[in-house]
């Protein structure tokens, strides 16, 4: 039987029924067929069923293709093709192990169970034998669709969760274990680039006062505020958590002494500048900020420089709050004996 009139008959079938509907985003599909009847019997079918075709001859652009930043999630590859062929289109797109996923749709003239299974363990999703029919090509897509929409709600379900387990719900700002993260991850960095690492506790003064006089809702109304000025005046790549309640800690990658006790100020200045609007009634609000930090940090440091922090955070409170203490041997950043890592390094770095 000649494949190419059988489709060709199938095509008339297909063409008959209903065009898909219109007003929707039409879905990106990618085939590859280097037979140009094929080729120009696929286009016009999948254009009819409303797809937005990208047509390509062989397999070396096919993989371009799909490799491409948006490129379609949906490909119809078929098996013989010059440059590549289709298994090895389907071995390199799983190999690359992209999201979100693609779904593949081999097309072949061969029909032996073991080609059948070369292919699926090539990574293709499905397989059609020509001459195929085009309502069974059009089912299987559908069936393919239905596969891509359950892994994108699948990504955005994970995504949701993964946002949920490590930001707060309340500010936005990253939860304790992550901002502790954070300051383990910049420790680590600047351990191997002999960078410093400060670190601000920032607590809210008298915090406990608006919720007693205003209730809860305006206290929360503060902590989203603070927060929105904290974050207005650091850079885009320090991290900022809520360590506690009131608490916030600011991981300072690259500042030292110096220049975090600058930073500290701009925060302190940005949370009490001007009036807080706590859901209609007007606070002001202060907040006192105890400094840590390490010239050359070691990987161990985070709890160190959480207690230290605090320590100095203690100090501020005492002194008066609404101000900014540095703890003892952080403003200088020199007290520490390197350890013995960095002593190689430092070494290494000098030869
Ligand atoms: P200080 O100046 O010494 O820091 O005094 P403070 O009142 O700020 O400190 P304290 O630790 O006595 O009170 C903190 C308060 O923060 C107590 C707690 O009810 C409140 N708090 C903790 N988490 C939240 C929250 O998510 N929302 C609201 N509205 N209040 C909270
Ligand atoms: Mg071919
Ligand atoms: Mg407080
Ligand atoms: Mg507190």
């Amino acid at each position: 039987m000649d494949p190419v009139h059988e489709v060709a008959g199938e095509e008339a079938t297909a063409l008959m029924g209903a065009a898909a509907p219109t007003g929707v985003k039409p879905i990106k599909i990618l085939a590859a067929e280097d037979n140009p009847v094929f080729q120009s019997m696929l286009r016009t079918m999948l254009v009819k069923w409303g797809y937005d075709v990208t047509m390509v001859r062989d397999g070396t652009e096919a993989w371009r293709a799909l490799e491409n930043e948006n490129a379609p999630r949906l490909a119809i590859l078929d098996w013989m093709m010059p440059g590549m062929d289709g298994p090895e289109v389907c071995r390199r797109v799983r190999a690359a192990g992209r999201e979100p996923y693609t779904y593949i749709l081999l097309l072949t003239a061969r029909t032996e169970l073991r080609d059948l299974v070369e292919g699926i363990d090539a990574g293709a999703d499905d397989y059609l034998t020509k001459p195929f029919n085009s309502h069974e090509l059009r089912a299987r897509l559908r069936a393919g669709r239905r596969i891509l929409n359950l892994q994108e709600e699948l990504l955005r379900t994970r995504e949701a969760l993964r946002e949920q387990a490590t930001h707060d719900s309340l500010t936005g700002l990253l939860n304790r274990a992550s901002v502790l993260e954070a300051l383990n991850n910049e420790l680590a960095r600047a351990w191997r680039e002999a960078l410093p690492v400060s670190l601000l506790m920032v607590d809210l003064d008298r915090f406990k006062q608006i919720n007693d006089t205003h209730g809860h809702q305006a206290g929360d109304a503060v902590l989203r505020e603070a927060t929105r000025r904290m974050r207005s005046v650091t850079r885009r790549y320090d991290a900022v958590g809520r360590y506690g309640g009131e608490e916030f800690l600011v991981v300072l990658p690259a500042c030292d002494g110096g220049a975090a006790r600058v930073q500290a100020e701009r925060v302190r200045e940005a949370v009490a500048s001007g009036p807080h609007d706590a859901g209609g009634v007007s606070l002001n609000v202060t907040c006192s900020i105890g400094v840590s930090g390490r010239s050359r940090p070691s990987l161990s440091d985070a709890d160190a420089l959480v207690r230290e922090s605090d320590a100095a955070l203690y100090r501020a409170k005492s002194l008066g709050r609404n101000c900014v203490e540095v703890y003892a041997a952080a403003e200088t950043h020199e007290s520490r004996i390197p350890d013995l890592p960095e002593l190689a390094l430092a070494i290494r770095s000098e030869a």
